[in-house]
């Protein structure tokens, strides 16, 4: 590790599981009592509103009290000790990385404490939980609020997405963390870092469809392997 020029890490719901926090994919996810296209797509959004928001809602609770665990602690102190150039590209919208201490941060699936105007399209950093009225409105146009995340079918924010490939590209070293590597266009970052030549090592206790493709797989979970791996 210490070897590494530039370096790149992507995680996953993976890395929040030992914080608390529900995954998508596997026993417990998200996915497996809720399905995706009635809550996370912009067609849902559009046919009723509030049953979405009642979701995030719910998860917005569940997150409040969430607080970051041993893998976002070590890669917060991955990048302050690191000295080449690093970048830590997270599709999780639970803000632990932030709360950890992570800036040089790329949240390329929004964040569930923004909230966004779809009339006049201002964003807002809303903390309260619950949220005082369902569906939120526009403080400044009384338009309807969405979460400020990303749903399938809508593109990731492009400067968030160029940063990423980017620096995958560019990336010598990428850690692929607690992520089923299955939703794109994310899921195609290490393949870019390894056509560049970089080393790929993936911490999952899972197999996934990344792994006959890394450098390396370590099973495990990412609170326990991080600390050592990165010696923090
Ligand atoms: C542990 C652990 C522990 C457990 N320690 N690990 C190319 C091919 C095929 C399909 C597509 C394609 N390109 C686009 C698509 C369509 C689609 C897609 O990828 N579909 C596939 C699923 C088939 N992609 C999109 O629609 C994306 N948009 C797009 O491409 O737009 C194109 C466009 C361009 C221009 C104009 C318009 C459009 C958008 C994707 C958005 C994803 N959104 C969600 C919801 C976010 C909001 C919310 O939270 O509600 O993002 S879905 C969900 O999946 C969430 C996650 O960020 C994302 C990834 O999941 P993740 O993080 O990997 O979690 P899990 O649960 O899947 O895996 C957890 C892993 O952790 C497991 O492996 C465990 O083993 C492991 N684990 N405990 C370490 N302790
Ligand atoms: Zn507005």
């Amino acid at each position: 590790m210490e070897a590494a020029g530039a370096v790149v890490v992507v995680t996953g719901a993976g890395v929040s599981a030992e914080s608390g926090v529900p995954t998508f994919r596997g026993a417990g996810g998200l996915w497996r009592s809720f399905r995706a296209e009635d809550l996370a797509t912009p067609g849902a959004f559009g046919r009723d509103p509030r049953l979405v928001w009642e979701w995030y809602d719910w998860r917005r609770q569940g997150l409040a009290t969430a607080r970051p665990n041993a893998a976002h602690d070590a890669l917060a102190r991955l990048e302050r000790a690191h000295a080449g150039s690093f970048l830590l590209v997270t599709q999780n919208v639970d803000g632990l990385h932030a709360a950890a201490g992570s800036r040089k941060l790329v949240e390329v699936h929004g964040s569930i404490w923004q909230v966004r105007c779809t009339a006049c399209g201002r964003e807002r950093y809303e903390r309260a939980v619950p949220l005082a009225t369902l569906p939120p409105t526009c403080p400044a146009c009384g338009g309807l609020e969405r979460p400020g995340v990303v749903w399938f079918g809508e593109a990731l924010p492009a400067v968030a997405l160029e940063a990423a490939f980017g620096a995958a590209r560019a990336c010598e070293l990428m850690l692929v963390v607690g992520t089923s590597a299955v939703v794109y266009p994310i899921a195609y970052l290490p393949r870019v870092a390894r056509e560049n030549g970089a080393r790929v090592i993936e911490v999952n206790p899972e197999e996934t469809p990344l792994t006959p493709l890394a450098d390396e797989s370590i099973r495990g979970r990412a609170a326990e392997v991080l600390p050592s791996l990165l010696g923090f």
